[in-house]
């Protein structure tokens, strides 16, 4: 599915944000992030959803998209732009069916196996990794390197964004292998200044 969105710079955020998620995400939008995923397996669906609304309200006026982690059943109710699904969460089809065809929906993709696996025309986009190993996903596939990332970007019918591990220093490494965007956790959310930490992502993106 073809859809206008711009995943160059996606924050996916962590429940242990250095500033909080709010605080963290406002300081992205100062930034110039321009897509972020709400990402936190362990919080109750309440406070997710309250959670999510705050989202929702920073990024909808800044036109950036929100997507929900996995929790498909969330989503209407924050009124988010769509969903991002890892191997391990629920199914595809029955977030495409009960989305809709207007939803933005991007899924984890990590090893070759996934890869063949995937129906193309369920999603938008796919974020693949980890490029590096990284602490902040431990249970996470082998590193890729960028390697693996070109290889997946060459042949993948949808946009790529790359994920584990990356910082505003891999912006070139990163499109010289195809991919759409950079997907962070840490780079912005732990770092002192999330604001900057996003802009000289958005930066780099650029000039790479
Ligand atoms: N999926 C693959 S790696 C990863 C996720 C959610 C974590 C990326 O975090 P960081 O801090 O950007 O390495
Ligand atoms: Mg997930």
């Amino acid at each position: 599915m073809t859809k206008s969105f711009d995943p160059s710079v996606y924050l996916v955020t962590d429940p242990r944000a250095r500033h909080g998620v709010i605080e963290t995400v406002q300081a992205a939008v100062r930034g110039g992030v321009t897509l972020v995923q709400l990402r936190d397996k362990a919080m109750p669906d309440d406070e997710f959803i309250e959670l999510g609304h705050t989202l929702q309200a920073i990024l909808g006026p800044a036109g950036i998209p929100l997507l929900i982690n996995d929790r498909i059943d969330t989503v209407a109710a924050i009124g988010a732009a769509g969903a991002h699904i890892g191997q391990s969460d629920s199914s595809l089809a029955h977030a495409r069916k009960r989305l809709g065809t207007d939803a933005i929906i991007g899924l984890s993709v990590g090893t070759a196996q996934e890869y063949a696996a995937v129906d193309w025309s369920l999603i938008d986009y796919i974020g693949t990794g980890p490029v590096y190993a990284t602490g902040t996903k431990t249970d996470h596939d082998p590193p890729i390197g960028f390697e693996g990332l070109a290889m997946i970007c060459a042949d993948a019918p949808v946009p790529v964004v790359a994920i584990g591990g990356i910082k505003a220093t891999d912006a070139a490494d990163a499109r010289r292998s195809g991919a759409s965007g950079l997907a962070v956790v840490s780079a912005i959310t732990a770092a002192e200044d999330p604001e900057a930490a996003t802009r000289s992502i958005a930066n780099a993106w650029r000039q790479a």
